[in-house]
């Protein structure tokens, strides 16, 4: 028995499914979950010894790879001065501040301490700036687990096969309208059958919790002119493209401007940390300056701010960082393609999806057709040989600057093998 089977036979006894995240548990692979011990670059470093080139990148959190060294540097430091104040610190100003310059259409922003609570916060700054209760998500698409988006959730959702969770209480989903990516016709039908009650439209600008799927041409443009015709709250949920698109995001890279925009992941480099910000008006509704109510002990905490400042410190620092991202994002998509040409394999950017159907993804039943069990057999083969990617149909490869050509060569190389 490895290591890893011994703690993972441990952790089923005091961790729900043995994991502090549910897709974390392999439990759509049929393999065990390996436990990390360590990771630098693009490696991770298991219990029993074994390296892996890693392709989940902290779910995208890890732009530069693990443990880069201005990052590790800054925490480090901050770490000698305290953990947590629960008081003002510049280094909360400083993370507003960059973060208002990187993305133009964020005039005010908050930090809280996880995708999922950025996302309820604007939920809720939407609904006390309308004054409106109904909320558009898109089938497939996940912006975390608060009970309003736990309506055909992607991510976890979809690879455990509860989209809509149990927990739920029906008065919630009730206010939440679910629409079809990439379908503005279903969008324009909710619009109809609800006027005047939609407070905000939340959409991944770029699905990436159904594997990877790409906004059709005018998608995203046709969402900001209806959200704008009816005073509707447009909410871009950038906790994945946030900074790892473009320094402005998905906004930046399509072109659109939101008027919330949702932050996680890459803001923190692996620490906890999400945020929330906008249109200087919306934002003014939110505790202590206006009626609309969130707050958070840990939220702005010391040492999250200097390992986020320190990452996006990067990314203005290294500004061929994202030609090389792209550049290796079309590597691999390329020979994907080369190697799997009956299958679908899409991507945008330093984060690709291999579907195992022969149609077209397009949207949340689209992605639905693609055949799991031969992804099931397609990861182990990859894990087996050394390439940790998403125990999932229908999640993201990513990558980071760590990552080498050569990393790449060998990632098609062993896929290669999967064939024979
Ligand atoms: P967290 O609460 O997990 O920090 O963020 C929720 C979230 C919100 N919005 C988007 C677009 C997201 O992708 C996520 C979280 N992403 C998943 C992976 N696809 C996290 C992995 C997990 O749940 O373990």
């Amino acid at each position: 028995m490895t290591h890893s089977e011994q703690l993972f036979q441990e952790a089923v006894h005091y961790i729900p499914g043995g994991v502090n995240s549910p897709v974390r548990a392999f439990g759509a692979v049929g393999e065990t979950p390996r436990f990390i011990r360590r990771a630098e670059g693009s490696r991770l470093y298991d219990v029993d010894g074994r390296v892996y080139t890693d392709y989940v990148c902290s779910w995208g959190a890890m732009l530069l790879g693990h443990n880069p060294p201005a990052v590790k540097k800054a925490v480090l430091e901050a770490v000698q001065n305290g953990l947590s104040f629960g008081a003002a610190t510049e280094a909360e100003v400083k993370m507003a501040k960059l973060i208002t310059k990187l993305v133009p259409s964020v005039e005010m922003v908050r930090m809280v301490n996880s995708g999922t609570e950025a996302v309820m916060s604007a939920i809720r700054a939407a609904r006390g700036f309308t004054g409106r209760d109904k909320v558009i998500k898109f089938a497939g698409c996940y912006h975390g687990h608060s009970d309003s988006m736990l309506a055909k959730a992607g991510s976890g959702g979809i690879t455990t096969g509860v989209p809509d969770s149990a927990g739920v209480p029906q008065g919630c989903a009730t206010d939440t309208l679910l629409a079809q990516y990439n379908d503005l016709n279903s969008v324009e039908r909710l619009f109809q059958q609800n006027k005047g009650q939609i407070a905000a439209l939340i959409v991944e600008p770029v699905a990436v919790n159904m594997g990877v799927v790409e906004p059709a041409e005018g998608f995203l443009s046709g969402l900001r002119q209806i959200c704008s015709q009816n005073g509707t709250v447009l909410i871009f949920d950038e906790v994945i493209t946030g900074f790892r698109l473009a320094p402005g995001g998905a906004q930046e890279y399509y072109g659109i401007a939101a008027d919330l925009t949702v932050f996680g992941k890459i803001i923190g480099a692996g620490m906890p940390v999400g945020a929330y910000g906008g249109k200087r008006e919306i934002m003014s509704q939110v505790a202590p300056a206006g009626p609309v109510y969130q707050a958070g002990t840990l939220s702005g905490n010391p040492v999250a701010m200097a390992a986020g400042l320190a990452q996006l410190g990067q990314i203005q620092s290294q500004p061929l960082l994202y030609q090389k991202l792209t550049r290796e994002g079309e590597k691999l998509r390329e020979g994907l393609r080369s190697l799997f040409p009956q299958y679908t394999v899409t991507g945008v950017g330093s984060f690709s999806c291999l579907f195992f159907t022969q149609e077209p993804v397009t949207d949340y039943s689209s992605a639905q057709k693609s055949d799991t069990q031969l992804f099931a057999r397609f990861f182990s083969h990859m894990l087996n040989n050394g390439i940790y990617m998403a125990p999932s149909q229908f999640e993201a490869m990513f990558l980071s600057s760590a990552h080498t050509d050569n990393d790449i060569d060998c990632f098609l190389e062993t896929a290669k093998e999967f064939l024979l």
